[in-house]
């Protein structure tokens, strides 16, 4: 089990998802999905209320994209604790819905930053991408736009787009997870930092899609639920509008597949902005909960299963 007081390794955070799917095995389930460059293993975790029901609609979340995102991690791995041991008080968050979650979708990056204070800051995967440089932005490898606007061609780049689409293992990783589940997918929510932001399609361009309203609703949802539990203020909108446009991204990717509703959650800075102090880890990934746990819920009533 894995509490709030500190940040986890990789292995560390797969061990407890295995851990979890021995303590329950009719309700938590780990599956290999893929190796990233340094051939770590990517392991999923699904949860279930356990009634067997299949072809459930599902809520996909996924953390770790960015190596010094830190944050986002910790409120993955919280957020699995909360779903399966609140099973009473999250029972309509699980009733026609299975929860698909990958924790660390960069784990070359995440472990890399863990290193040395020299390396805290890396942002992107760890596979060179030229002769004098290493890795590519996860987030700007997806293959919807692929490197259009607010991606770079220059490998030395923090936001480099990669040698083509889906260069990299991690981003196909996410990829066909996303496509896997496109058809009863209903909300993918990618955990980032830092914002505080509630970023919703499109951030390739500046054009808001036709569903820009239940897109909008949920995401008030989570903002007036974070506000009234901790008085902390997200700024919601378009990922464009809110933030900048970055094409090639996980958000849009998911969204253009079928999920009806995708966001980008950009956490709180804490720190010098990627690096609250583990003391702020427990306010932070509760906080996190309250909001997507209200995010949920909107989900579930809106989409309900058919
Ligand atoms: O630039 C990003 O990848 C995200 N911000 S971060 O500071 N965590 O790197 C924002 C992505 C928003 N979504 C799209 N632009 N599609
Ligand atoms: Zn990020």
């Amino acid at each position: 089990r894995l509490g709030t007081e500190r940040y986890y390794s990789h292995g560390e955070i797969n061990q407890f998802i295995e851990d979890l799917a021995k303590e329950y095995p009719r309700r938590v389930f780990v599956k290999t999905v893929g190796k990233s460059y340094e051939k770590r293993l990517m392991k999923t975790v699904t949860i279930t209320n356990g009634d067997g029901r299949r072809n459930k609609n599902v809520i996909l979340v996924d953390g770790g994209f960015h190596a010094r995102e830190w944050i986002s991690p910790a409120a993955v791995v919280y957020l699995i604790s909360q779903l399966v041991d609140n099973l009473e008080e999250n029972a309509d968050l699980l009733k026609d819905y299975d929860w698909v979650i990958l924790p660390v979708v960069n784990p070359d990056g995440y472990e890399y930053t863990q290193l040395s204070a020299d390396t805290r800051m890396w942002r992107k995967t760890r596979k060179p991408s030229s002769d004098s440089c290493i890795g590519t932005d996860p987030n700007r490898n997806f293959d919807f736009h692929w490197n259009e606007e607010g991606a770079s061609e220059n490998p030395c780049d923090n936001t480099y787009a990669g040698s083509k689409a889906f260069s990299e293992p991690e981003a196909l990783v996410v990829g066909d997870l996303i496509h896997s589940y496109a058809d009863r997918g209903k909300m993918y929510l990618t955990l980032h930092s830092y914002g505080p932001y509630i970023l919703y399609p499109w951030g390739w361009s500046e054009d808001l899609p036709e569903t820009v309203d239940d897109l909008h609703e949920v995401a008030k949802a989570g903002y007036d639920a974070i506000l009234e539990a901790t008085g902390t203020e997200y700024v919601i909108g378009s990922s464009t509008l809110v933030l900048y446009v970055a094409a090639g991204a996980s958000d849009d990717y998911a969204f253009n597949a079928g999920f009806s509703i995708s966001f980008t959650m950009e956490l709180p800075p804490g720190g010098t902005g990627f690096d609250p102090p583990a003391s702020d880890i427990d306010h932070m990934v509760k906080e996190t909960w309250v909001g997507i746990a209200a995010m949920a819920r909107k989900v579930v009533t809106k989409y309900p299963l058919s």
